[in-house]
């Protein structure tokens, strides 16, 4: 017997409401494009039937095509198939959203005629993200509702719309009450009346030519490196210029070409990945403790921004500082965070008030006693973390999970101070925490399964994306952003520019240079580190931290001080010539010879540096998994998304061809640089990143 079909109608009258139900998120599947076009026309066929609903069960309208799909021979019937159909029924055919219409799914209401939603829908064609453009219809439809230029914006970030900002650009036609169902029914009744209203055969509605060059120009500007923006510009450019026939045929052309691109491979990967690193292997039916009251120490940058990111997801919060004064300060800056998602229009009034009433700030430690889950965010001392957990230790409610935000310090020593180490784990945020989604997981030598799972299930809860690993020092993405920013900062001794190492990975598609970065977080705790360290480090290594080191000791600590690697003028930067001497005379005084800059060279090396050290994370067991490496340097460090990670990246290239420039970094740089055991072992025997550690099937 053959597999239920997962489109069904139902009648409601003289109404065909056909219903999609294939779970999770509706994807278009090929069981859902063929029950679609059986619906569809079966309904059209039906003389009794005088309009039609496409409505969804379960959560969501339909989430897109079923990207497993992808990169497989096309399954007929093809998604323009099915819509063509649709649109060309003359009686009318109505979209009924709820939950997010995006991708194919966002198209499929396109083709009708017309579209209602719930008033918490959301729309979008968010398929840039996966490395494509809309495939059926989308870069030509989207265009003749809301404009080019609106429908340029959406497409180009991917982002979804609001319904009632969706309703305003054109994109709907109506927001439902209470009942979406009963509202889409009586609107395709309402239709019965008129012609229907193809979305196809409208004229591009009229639009400011210049307005559109802008938003085309920006897009363009933002891509670095990134195919799948630059091609939705085509596609919407030749929608103002061609037949929708014409249009529909060149958007199948590029959505052709890039589906099998390399780039829509890696964030495929990417996408996939993202949802995997959150189900740990061996935290698999582990029961994470409750959650309801969070407590959390200092209310600096990053406990207030932690403060925030909790008090956001509904948690109750109590946040303790040492004084009245820093009482005052830490209030003030929560509250500040606040003020400005009020001003960009993030948040209301109401919102804001809501959000406060949940929070206390408190000279008090002892408040944390009835805390479920207490997040420390002091200053990064290992004196000053090992007595707050001693008195954690004694202070807590029995069971509760104690963690601290320190980004480099051993968890296993604060772990221990606090007299009961299997309470304890590390939950390292990134700044500003209130909005950046990685949150490294540390699992301590002692932490017990139920607190480590604790801390995942409290990330997920805050909408961030928990990444499981080990203690190790900087963990995983601090341990290898030290790895290649040495590489930067020796490149800067053997012939570079700062502005030209920028350059060179700003085009390999980084957010942002390392050291336009490093200005911007301030040199001065980089200073500080080196100077705490200096007595421990191995005079038989190469140290890069010259340039650096002379910068801060002329003030130059980075944009608050206007001047670091680049001088700022109204915030923007600028190359600064007294810079550029002061590398050159560090070359001089180090004796080290300046070579022409080779940018390629340059990036392979950094990328090197960083598989190389992913590969003894990987082989110490301080992550389970390549893809969790891939995850924390694509959410925390601005790697290209578009690369899928330095862990993917390797694999695609080839092991062999990564292992050469590893050896190539030995060879320049010498003892320290050596090329990890397992990247050798993999290259030699033709394995992989992505199948280690994986059971054989
Ligand atoms: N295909 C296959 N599986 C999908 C999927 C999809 N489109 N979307 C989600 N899943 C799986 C996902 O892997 C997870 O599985 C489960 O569903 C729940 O997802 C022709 C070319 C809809 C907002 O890009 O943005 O249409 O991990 O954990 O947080 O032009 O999923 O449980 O096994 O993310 O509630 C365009 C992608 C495709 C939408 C729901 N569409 N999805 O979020 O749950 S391209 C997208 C999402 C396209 C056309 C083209 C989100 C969501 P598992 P989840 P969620």
């Amino acid at each position: 017997m053959s597999e239920p079909s997962p489109v069904t109608t139902r009648r409601e009258g003289d109404v065909a409401l056909i219903l999609v139900d294939n779970p999770p998120v509706n994807a278009l599947s090929q069981a859902v494009r063929t029950g679609l076009l059986a619906q569809v026309s079966a309904a059209v066929a039906d003389p009794s039937v005088h309009a039609l609903v496409i409505a969804c069960e379960g959560r969501t309208f339909i989430a897109g095509a079923d990207i497993r799909e992808f990169g497989k021979p096309p399954l007929a019937p093809g998604l323009n198939e099915v819509l063509a159909a649709m649109e060309g029924s003359t009686k009318p055919v109505v979209a009924a959203i709820h939950g997010t219409a995006l991708g194919g799914g966002f198209e499929v209401a396109l083709a009708c005629h017309a579209r209602i939603a719930d008033p918490k829908a959301s729309v979008g064609l968010p398929e840039v993200k996966l490395g494509i453009v809309p495939g059926a219809g989308g870069t030509q439809r989207a265009p003749r509702l809301a404009g080019p230029v609106a429908a340029l914006e959406m497409m180009a970030s991917g982002k979804p719309v609001k319904a009632i900002e969706a309703k305003a650009k054109g994109l709907l036609d109506a927001i439902s009450g209470p009942d979406l169902r009963a509202d889409a029914i009586a609107l395709a009744r309402e239709l019965t009346e008129k012609p229907p209203r193809r979305t196809s055969q409208l004229i591009i509605p009229p639009y400011d030519q210049d307005e559109f060059e802008k938003a085309a120009s920006s897009v363009l500007a933002r891509a670095r490196g990134q195919l799948s923006p630059v091609k939705v510009v085509e596609a919407v450019r030749l929608a103002t210029r061609l037949s929708f026939e014409e249009g529909l045929k060149a958007e199948r052309a590029i959505f052709a070409e890039l589906v099998g691109s390399d780039q829509a491979r890696a964030l495929r990967y990417a996408f996939f990945a993202e949802r995997e690193v959150q189900r740990v292997p061996h935290l698999h039916g582990v029961e994470p403790r409750r959650v309801d009251t969070v407590g959390v120490i200092g209310a600096g940058t990053m406990g207030a921004g932690i403060a925030v990111a909790l008090l956001d997801a509904g948690l109750r919060v109590t946040v303790v500082e040492t004084s009245t004064q820093a009482v005052g300060a830490g209030w003030d800056r929560i509250a500040g965070l606040y003020a400005r998602a009020m001003k960009s229009g993030r948040l209301d009034e109401s919102g804001k008030d809501e959000r406060l009433s949940r929070l206390t700030v408190t000279e008090d430690f002892g408040d944390l006693a009835g805390m479920d889950l207490v997040i420390e965010a002091a200053f990064e001392d290992m004196a000053v973390k090992k007595d707050i957990f001693a008195r954690l230790g004694t202070t807590a409610r029995h069971g509760a999970v104690l963690a601290t935000n320190t980004s480099y310090l051993d968890v296993n020593e604060i772990a221990e101070a606090s007299g009961r180490p299997a309470d304890v784990i590390g939950l390292h945020f990134f700044s500003p925490a209130n909005i950046m989604r990685l949150v490294e997981v540390v699992e301590g030598a002692a932490s017990a399964k139920e607190a480590v799972a604790t801390g995942v299930a409290l990330a997920k809860r805050l909408g961030k994306l928990p990444v499981t690993c080990g203690v190790c020092d900087g963990f995983v993405g601090n341990r290898i952003l030290a790895a290649w920013r040495q590489v930067t900062d020796f490149a800067l001794e053997d012939g570079a520019l700062p502005q030209e190492v920028d350059a060179a990975l700003e085009s390999y598609g980084m957010a942002m240079g390392p050291f336009a970065v490093a200005d911007l977080a301030g040199l001065d705790i980089g200073w500080a580190r080196r100077k705490r360290l200096a007595a421990t480090r191995d005079p038989r290594g190469r140290y890069g931290g010259t340039v650096a080191d002379r910068l801060c000791a002329q003030g130059r600590f980075g944009q608050k001080t206007g001047m670091g690697y680049y001088r700022y003028e109204n915030g923007k930067r600028q190359v600064d010539p007294e810079v550029s001497d002061l590398v050159e005379n560090v070359s001089t005084e180090l004796r080290r010879k300046r070579e022409p800059f080779d940018a390629d060279r340059l990036v392979r090396r950094v990328r090197a540096a960083m598989v190389n050290e992913g590969a003894k994370i990987l082989r110490e067991g301080i992550v389970a998994r390549a893809l969790d490496i891939d995850m924390v340097l694509l959410h925390g460090y601005g790697f290209p998304a578009w690369r899928g990670g330095p862990m993917f990246e390797a694999d695609a290239i080839g092991l062999p061809a990564v292992l050469a420039d590893v050896r190539d970094l030995h060879q320049a740089y010498g003892a320290g640089w050596e090329p990890a055991p397992l990247l050798v072992e993999l290259a030699e025997n033709g394995g992989s990143f992505a199948a280690h550690g994986r059971p054989a099937a």
